[in-house]
Protein backbone atom coordinates (compact mmCIF):
# COMPACT_ATOMS: atom_id res chain seq x y z
CA UNK A 1 0.00 0.00 0.00
CA UNK A 2 1.42 3.87 -0.77
CA UNK A 3 0.43 6.36 1.56
CA UNK A 4 -0.71 9.71 0.31
CA UNK A 5 2.68 11.37 0.59
CA UNK A 6 3.93 8.56 -1.35
CA UNK A 7 5.51 6.11 1.00
CA UNK A 8 5.29 2.63 0.76
CA UNK A 9 3.03 1.02 3.73
CA UNK A 10 4.02 -2.52 4.53
CA UNK A 11 0.64 -4.62 5.56
CA UNK A 12 1.93 -7.90 6.75
CA UNK A 13 -0.87 -10.40 5.52
CA UNK A 14 -2.86 -11.85 7.98
CA UNK A 15 -2.34 -15.65 8.35
CA UNK A 16 -5.12 -18.33 7.25
CA UNK A 17 -5.40 -18.81 11.17
CA UNK A 18 -5.73 -15.08 12.00
CA UNK A 19 -8.81 -14.93 9.27
CA UNK A 20 -10.06 -18.17 10.80
CA UNK A 21 -9.89 -16.36 14.17
CA UNK A 22 -11.46 -12.85 12.94
CA UNK A 23 -14.20 -15.07 11.40
CA UNK A 24 -12.88 -14.01 7.63
CA UNK A 25 -12.86 -17.92 6.22
CA UNK A 26 -15.12 -20.68 8.15
CA UNK A 27 -13.43 -23.73 10.25
CA UNK A 28 -15.03 -26.31 12.57
CA UNK A 29 -14.53 -24.69 15.70
CA UNK A 30 -14.45 -26.07 18.50
CA UNK A 31 -12.79 -24.49 21.71
CA UNK A 32 -12.29 -21.01 21.88
CA UNK A 33 -11.44 -18.73 25.01
CA UNK A 34 -10.24 -15.21 25.06
CA UNK A 35 -6.67 -15.95 23.74
CA UNK A 36 -6.67 -19.29 22.21
CA UNK A 37 -8.81 -21.40 19.29
CA UNK A 38 -8.66 -24.94 18.45
CA UNK A 39 -10.72 -26.11 15.17
CA UNK A 40 -10.72 -29.19 13.26
CA UNK A 41 -8.03 -29.50 10.80
CA UNK A 42 -9.05 -29.38 6.97
CA UNK A 43 -6.34 -31.72 6.07
CA UNK A 44 -6.68 -34.62 8.98
CA UNK A 45 -4.79 -37.40 9.08
CA UNK A 46 -7.64 -39.20 10.93
CA UNK A 47 -11.06 -38.32 11.85
CA UNK A 48 -11.48 -35.48 14.82
CA UNK A 49 -7.95 -34.00 14.32
CA UNK A 50 -7.89 -30.71 15.81
CA UNK A 51 -5.28 -27.65 15.97
CA UNK A 52 -4.72 -25.10 18.70
CA UNK A 53 -3.90 -22.04 17.69
CA UNK A 54 -3.29 -18.90 20.39
CA UNK A 55 -4.85 -15.70 18.98
CA UNK A 56 -1.75 -13.53 18.83
CA UNK A 57 -0.06 -14.17 15.37
CA UNK A 58 3.75 -15.34 16.12
CA UNK A 59 5.23 -17.74 13.31
CA UNK A 60 7.61 -20.07 15.25
CA UNK A 61 6.47 -21.52 18.89
CA UNK A 62 9.65 -20.81 20.53
CA UNK A 63 9.38 -17.23 19.39
CA UNK A 64 6.14 -17.05 21.52
CA UNK A 65 6.17 -15.28 24.77
CA UNK A 66 6.05 -17.88 28.13
CA UNK A 67 2.59 -16.59 29.13
CA UNK A 68 1.29 -17.25 25.74
CA UNK A 69 2.82 -20.92 25.51
CA UNK A 70 1.91 -22.40 28.50
CA UNK A 71 -1.50 -21.22 28.56
CA UNK A 72 -1.16 -22.65 24.98
CA UNK A 73 -0.30 -26.26 26.24
CA UNK A 74 -3.08 -26.06 29.60
CA UNK A 75 -5.24 -25.37 26.42
CA UNK A 76 -4.31 -27.80 24.49
CA UNK A 77 -4.82 -30.24 27.20
CA UNK A 78 -8.63 -29.80 28.06
CA UNK A 79 -8.96 -29.65 24.35
CA UNK A 80 -7.04 -33.31 23.85
CA UNK A 81 -9.04 -34.86 26.90
CA UNK A 82 -12.45 -33.32 25.26
CA UNK A 83 -11.25 -35.35 22.12
CA UNK A 84 -10.74 -38.39 23.94
CA UNK A 85 -14.00 -38.45 25.38
CA UNK A 86 -15.62 -38.04 22.32
CA UNK A 87 -13.17 -39.92 19.90
CA UNK A 88 -12.11 -43.58 20.31
CA UNK A 89 -8.74 -43.51 19.96
CA UNK A 90 -5.83 -45.08 21.98
CA UNK A 91 -3.94 -41.89 22.49
CA UNK A 92 -4.20 -38.37 21.70
CA UNK A 93 -1.10 -37.67 19.64
CA UNK A 94 0.36 -34.44 19.91
CA UNK A 95 2.36 -32.72 17.39
CA UNK A 96 4.31 -29.41 16.23
CA UNK A 97 4.91 -28.75 12.75
CA UNK A 98 4.72 -25.69 11.09
CA UNK A 99 6.23 -26.21 7.93
CA UNK A 100 2.96 -25.34 6.16
CA UNK A 101 1.02 -22.48 8.10
CA UNK A 102 3.16 -19.84 9.64
CA UNK A 103 1.39 -18.80 12.63
CA UNK A 104 1.91 -21.43 16.18
CA UNK A 105 -0.42 -24.71 16.16
CA UNK A 106 -0.39 -27.54 17.97
CA UNK A 107 -1.80 -30.76 16.35
CA UNK A 108 -3.64 -33.16 18.30
CA UNK A 109 -4.26 -35.95 16.44
CA UNK A 110 -6.50 -38.92 18.03
CA UNK A 111 -4.65 -42.14 17.05
CA UNK A 112 -5.37 -46.10 17.54
CA UNK A 113 -2.68 -47.35 15.88
CA UNK A 114 1.03 -46.41 14.65
CA UNK A 115 -0.79 -47.15 11.01
CA UNK A 116 -2.95 -43.93 11.56
CA UNK A 117 -0.35 -41.46 10.87
CA UNK A 118 1.81 -41.59 7.75
CA UNK A 119 3.74 -38.43 7.77
O1 LIG B 1 0.34 -27.77 8.76
C1 LIG B 1 -0.74 -26.86 8.79
C2 LIG B 1 -2.03 -27.60 8.96
O2 LIG B 1 -3.09 -26.65 8.86
C3 LIG B 1 -2.30 -28.67 7.89
O3 LIG B 1 -2.56 -29.91 8.56
C4 LIG B 1 -3.54 -28.21 7.16
C5 LIG B 1 -4.16 -27.22 8.15
N1 LIG B 1 -4.91 -26.13 7.53
C6 LIG B 1 -4.50 -25.29 6.56
N2 LIG B 1 -5.47 -24.41 6.23
C7 LIG B 1 -6.52 -24.71 7.05
C8 LIG B 1 -7.83 -24.17 7.22
N3 LIG B 1 -8.27 -23.15 6.49
N4 LIG B 1 -8.64 -24.74 8.15
C9 LIG B 1 -8.22 -25.79 8.89
N5 LIG B 1 -6.99 -26.34 8.79
C10 LIG B 1 -6.17 -25.82 7.88
P1 LIG B 1 1.76 -27.38 9.37
O4 LIG B 1 2.76 -28.16 8.57
O5 LIG B 1 1.75 -27.82 10.83
O6 LIG B 1 1.94 -25.88 9.22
Amino acid sequence: MVSPSGFFIFTPMASIFTKIINREIPAEIIAEDEHYIAFLDIMPLVKGHVLVVPKKEVDYIFDLDDETLSGLHIFSKYVAKAIDKTIKCTRVGVAVIGLEVPHVHIHLVPLRTMDDINF
